[in-house]
């Protein structure tokens, strides 16, 4: 029974499957990962290919205009396009399950109406057709705008209940969740953002991202634990494992470490980076050079690395931590080509009445699209 606690609710249809023949129910399975990674794979190439038309549309309409090939390069924005995409899954909690319910909160938090839809990050250059000279105004702004689709895009969740009510296991669902991340980076531009969830999501996202690229990426990982347990009761794929999986990283904000955790860091060559230290480091960790001689610089924010004062909703509250401005240095600050990256273990269930974490999450989003998006 307590396995089955662990699992949650969506196994029972799985030990109920149990009695059909094993080939009816891989085929049945299949089927359901199938149908699954068609829909991230048609939407991604819509978005890709909305993308593609807009700015060319833009290109073309600027050239007609004034031969001003620096500012047209400089609009910019085809090159990387942060592309969501939701990981509900929260069964490889030790703790608490909530963090599945999140994705849609963050994104309700990224479009909410008590605040609009510019980014801090990113000089970019704003122009529009208002004004009569050429009928193009051209002027500085700060920010990226989210609801540029150059800036910002979505491709959906992936269906992590659906899937597991037929039984699949975490092996597999692990797969089917690289495979979607693969999807979205099939379609150039695109970017994958990853909306935890909790954090055993990760170690398939990056594992996905660097087969993808050819390589090896770097990992900045914030987060007030290493989550780097060779296997956390039992799970080899538990939120607490999921950097175990993944070999290289740096990380910082760490403030509840045991003695297994430093040991692995030091096994895995990891740079590690705690909180009681924070004040002497600062500065290193506030101009962060990332990403030489390797595939690029993936970014995976625990929302729990920050102090429960600015992030109460999460399952694993630990005083002490990062001040949301600490964590906006350092990745405004950042110099590297951010190729992927995830905001994972918000837990609404443990949110404020008012979705103070949601919010919270949704900027962090909001600014690593920022950083993503070229
Ligand atoms: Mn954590």
């Amino acid at each position: 029974m307590s396995n089955i606690v662990r699992r949650g609710i969506h196994y029972m249809p799985a030990l109920n499957a149990a009695k059909v023949s094993a080939a009816m129910l891989e085929k049945g399975q299949s089927r359901v990962i199938d149908a699954s990674l068609t829909l991230i794979r048609e939407r991604a190439k819509l978005k890709a290919c909305h993308i593609y038309f807009y700015p060319s549309f833009m290109n073309l309409c600027l050239f007609s205009v004034v031969s001003f090939g620096e500012l047209v390069r400089a609009l910019g924005g085809s090159k990387a396009t942060s592309t969501l995409l939701g990981v509900p899954l929260g069964h490889n909690s030790s703790f608490l399950q909530g963090p599945a319910f999140a994705p849609p909160r963050i994104r309700e938090a990224i479009w909410c109406g008590s605040t609009n839809s510019t980014t801090e990050e990113g000089i970019v250059i704003s122009f529009s057709f208002e004004v009569e000279i050429f009928g193009i105004v051209f002027g500085f702004s700060t920010g990226k705008e989210l609801q540029d689709a150059r800036v910002l895009t979505d491709v959906g969740d992936v269906p992590i209940q659906e899937i597991r009510d037929c039984g699949v296991d975490d092996h597999r669902l692990m797969n089917v969740i690289g495979e979607s991340v693969k999807l979205v980076m099939d379609e150039d531009p695109l970017r994958p953002l990853v909306l935890g969830g909790d954090h055993s999501i990760s170690f398939p996202v990056i594992r996905a991202v660097s087969e993808k690229l050819g390589g090896p990426v770097d990992v900045l990982h914030l987060d007030a634990h290493p989550d780097n347990y060779d296997a956390f009761e039992g799970n080899i794929y538990s939120h607490a494992s999921s950097f175990a999986r993944v070999m290289e990283g740096n990380y910082v904000g760490i403030r509840s470490i045991t003695a297994e955790g430093r040991a692995q860091a030091k096994k895995f060559g990891v740079e590690q980076y705690e909180m009681r230290t924070f004040s002497r480091d600062r500065h290193f960790l506030e101009n962060l050079k990332l990403g030489e001689g390797v595939k690029g610089v993936y970014i995976s924010i625990d929302v729990d690395c920050l102090d429960p004062a600015f992030a109460p909703g999460v399952s694993h509250i630990e005083p002490g931590g990062l001040s949301f401005r600490d964590v906006l240095n350092i990745l405004h600050n950042l110099q590297g080509d951010v190729v992927a990256g995830d905001v994972v273990e918000l837990n609404p269930q443990r949110d404020t009445v008012d979705g103070m974490t949601a919010m919270v999450a949704a900027k962090l989003v909001r600014e690593l699209a920022a950083k993503i998006s070229k």
